[in-house]
């Protein structure tokens, strides 16, 4: 095979967010951006001889992309790619197919929950051989290498198109196009009561899924309508689309609100639900009700054994620090291992791969297990199907039973989009140096407790995070968390998180925002952000 080898100069910013490199499409598609961050990652991982997956969520860019880093795959001596069909693949399958193939891991092309097309975003995510993100210290050396490239390598022949499943050679590299959905929707079937599943629909029970013009749509149709029997129709907005269908593909109230709409209707489906772009998020209602992902994922541990998947118990769970308390107090009264790590799926993989969790989620509609190493969108509508089938109660009267057990952990999440970066690393830089003062003080009538930078030691490899978000904790047991985005592309977005438990005997019929008012003033008070920025209400509330 005849290679080119392209000089090429350090590009910066190529540093990888909380979940990959994502930028501007744009910046993504301009000259040598992709190759070098792909020949950096090449660089980092001694591809030779190795298998990677490959696919992505379809957006605007998704197809040159794939053709460029199969020639940069054959280029560096890659034995073979293993790509979804049109060059799609959900998060949570392209983790699968990692694994089930014992592959050397991916390459993931998604912005996930981020806008799509020509003015949107691209990104590109490395997996490894786990199946999961690469941790901080393979991303950080690849970062590393894009400070320093000086070439990249392409084979010269055109890479084959992947329209159409089967093998195809480009140089000595083998390229096997696979139905992205299959290998999928079978270990959903060995995780799942599908029996259970297809007899509660066949009752009558309706559901409506909104795969929001991205990945989730073809994998939504095959396991929900075809495999378990739900009307046809059942899935909407299913086709994958480059620009996302001009939507915002992020399954919260916000930009879900269709289905929200659906759901609150009194002759509305039984059970509604989202996904984002990469299919790794979700977002669970029943009629009338919206379930916060924190106590989504409170429940789906209570009741995961209800699966036949996790039937004999689970061994602990993990969640992001910013992600409620909630299933904490499931794990207590389990009595199994409590996690608390730093925000990002990556900060999961040792946990799951030591055994040590079972289940992980995170405050931003992300919920999972030890089945695959990412966040699984569908994965959470079906446990929450095969614990409403088990279980045969309503999603409202599953929420009011874990809330009369537990009691009810208050939460939500105040976005502040492209805020103006100088100014939102100031208000984060001078709340860290305030932190030793505020403990004793009191702010809109609750007085601090505690106030810490959160640092994170890995207990499996004792790896560490610093500075992954603030934690100020007031009297009564309120908390606020502030921390900035890892995902954006434009200015940067302050995230403020707010959590309130009320015990069982208390009043567990509020409204979410009026139960976390006064933290959230107090919160206010305490950074400064209304002051700073000049926004006196969050442009995102989920
Ligand atoms: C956000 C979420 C985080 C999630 C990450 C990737 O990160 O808060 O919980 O893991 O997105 O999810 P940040 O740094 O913007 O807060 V996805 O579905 O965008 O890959
Ligand atoms: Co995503």
């Amino acid at each position: 095979m005849q290679i080119t080898t392209h000089a090429t100069q350090p590009i910066d910013g190529q540093k990888p967010g909380t979940s990959g490199l994502r930028k501007k499409t744009e910046v993504f598609s301009q000259a040598d951006y992709l190759q070098n961050y792909v020949q950096a990652i090449f660089d980092v991982i001694e591809p030779e001889g190795r298998t990677y997956v490959l696919g992505g969520d379809g957006r605007y860019f998704n197809d040159p992309a794939i053709a460029t880093i199969l020639r940069m795959a054959a280029a560096n001596g890659v034995r073979k790619m293993i790509v979804g069909q049109s060059g799609l693949l959900s998060t949570p399958a392209a983790s699968h197919l990692i694994r089930k193939y014992e592959t050397d891991g991916g390459f993931i092309l998604s912005a996930s929950h981020n806008p799509g097309g020509p003015n949107g975003d691209f990104g590109l995510k490395f997996n490894i051989p786990s199946g999961g993100p690469a941790p901080e210290a393979v991303t950080n050396a690849i970062h590393a290498r894009t400070l320093e490239i000086t070439e990249y390598r392409t084979s010269r022949d055109e890479a084959p198109t992947v329209d159409q499943i089967g093998r195809y050679a480009l140089g000595d590299m083998e390229v096997e196009v696979i139905d992205p959905v299959a290998d999928y929707a079978d270990l959903m079937e060995t995780l799942f009561d599908f029996d259970g599943i297809r007899e509660l629909i066949a009752t009558g029970f309706t559901l409506r899924f909104d795969a929001m013009h991205a990945v989730t749509g073809p994998y939504a149709v095959e396991i929900l309508e075809r495999r378990l029997g739900a009307k046809s129709g059942s899935v909407v907005n299913g086709r994958p689309s480059p620009d996302f269908g001009g939507g915002h593909p992020d399954p919260n109230p916000v930009w879900a609100r269709d289905l929200v709409g659906h759901m609150m209707d009194p002759d509305g489906p039984d059970f509604g639900a989202a996904s984002d772009g990469d299919g790794d998020r979700n977002m669970i209602m029943g009629r009338g009700i919206y379930v916060t992902p924190s106590d989504s994922l409170a429940v789906i541990a209570a009741n995961a054994h209800l699966a036949p998947g996790y039937a004999g118990g689970i061994k602990g769970i993990a969640r992001s620090m910013p992600t409620s308390a909630a299933a904490d107090r499931v794990a207590r009264k389990l009595g199994v291992e409590a996690h608390e790590t730093p925000t990002g799926w990556k900060f999961f993989g040792t946990l799951l791969d030591a055994g040590r969790a079972t289940i992980c989620g995170e405050e931003s509609a992300g919920t999972g297990s030890n089945h695959v190493r990412e966040k699984d969108g569908l994965w959470a509508v079906l446990m929450w199907l095969n614990i409403i089938a088990a279980r045969n109660q309503t999603v409202q009267q599953i929420m009011d039973d874990h809330w009369a057990e537990y009691g009810r952990t208050y939460y939500s999440r105040h976005d502040y989009e492209e805020v103006d970066s100088d100014v939102a690393s100031a208000l984060m830089d001078d709340l860290r140096a305030a932190l030793e003062t505020l403990p004793g003080k009191s702010f809109a009538g609750l007085t601090v407790i505690e106030a810490e930078d959160f640092d994170y030691t890995d207990p499996v490899d004792g790896s560490q995070a610093k500075a992954q978000g603030i934690i100020l904790r007031f009297e009564g047991g309120a908390r606020a968390v502030l921390r900035l985005s890892g995902t954006g592309t434009a200015g940067a977005t302050i995230r403020l998180y707010l959590e309130n438990h009320e015990a069982p005997d208390g009043n567990l019929a509020q409204d979410p925002q009026k139960a976390l008012e006064r933290v959230a003033q107090a919160a206010d008070e305490i950074a400064g952000i209304e002051a700073r920025t000049g926004r006196d209400v969050p442009d995102v509330v989920t």
